[in-house]
């Protein structure tokens, strides 16, 4: 299979740090975004919406949205969930992940990070502050009774998080008042195979 993407980018991350966890083999394509590339007709042949990461598999089929192809790469996996209660609350992580932790955390960090803090964008990335440390507050809440996010094991639902959680800083957010986010952090580092972002 081949994985489009960036290797900055924490969404992309997440598919590497889920790959490298399964011992994965892959084709990796970087894709520049602040050049384009993610809305050539190439690409957007193989994603209609022009962003990474994006997987393709063998027999061309592709593969969109980093928590789905997450999703496709766990099916059957220890990272995955049994148990229907379980597998939901993985769901539920995920989602959040997607629209209370990344729109604050992953845009912040894209801002400082990809752009260098432009003037023209310091509200918007000021904007994002609070509502990153409200998510940021939410994990730390379930990881001070919990090992991982959803019980007291790795799924995939900690690798989502994980993604930009732990590169929270270069958005601006100080983990130091996260503890329990902090040990969360230091117990994924210390997995089997972990793979560290570029
Ligand atoms: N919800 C998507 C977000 C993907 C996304 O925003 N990708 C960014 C890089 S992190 C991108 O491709 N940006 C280029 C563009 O929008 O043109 C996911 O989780 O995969």
């Amino acid at each position: 299979m081949i994985i489009y993407g960036d290797v900055q980018s924490g969404n992309c991350y997440k598919v590497l740090l889920t790959a490298a966890l399964l011992r994965l083999d892959y084709e990796w394509i970087p894709v520049d975004i602040l050049g384009g590339e993610t809305h050539t007709g190439e690409f957007l042949a193989r994603n209609p919406n022009g962003k990474i990461p994006l997987l393709e598999l063998d027999d061309g089929r592709c593969l969109s949205e980093s928590n789905a192809i997450l999703g496709y790469l766990v099916a059957g996996t220890p990272l995955w969930r049994e148990d229907r209660f379980a597998q939901a609350k993985v769901m539920q992580w995920m989602f959040f992940e997607q629209y209370s932790h990344e729109p604050y955390i992953a845009v912040a960090r894209f801002i400082a990070r990809y752009l260098g803090l432009p003037e023209a964008r310091r509200a918007e990335y000021e904007a994002k502050q609070a509502g990153g440390h409200r998510a940021l507050g939410v994990m730390e809440q379930q990881l001070q009774i919990s090992d991982y996010l959803v019980d007291d094991r790795l799924s995939v639902a900690d690798i989502a998080l994980y993604g930009y959680t732990h590169v929270a800083g270069e958005g601006g957010f100080d983990l130091s008042g996260y503890p329990a986010i902090q040990a969360w952090i230091g117990r994924i580092q210390t997995q089997q195979n972990y793979l560290p972002m570029a």
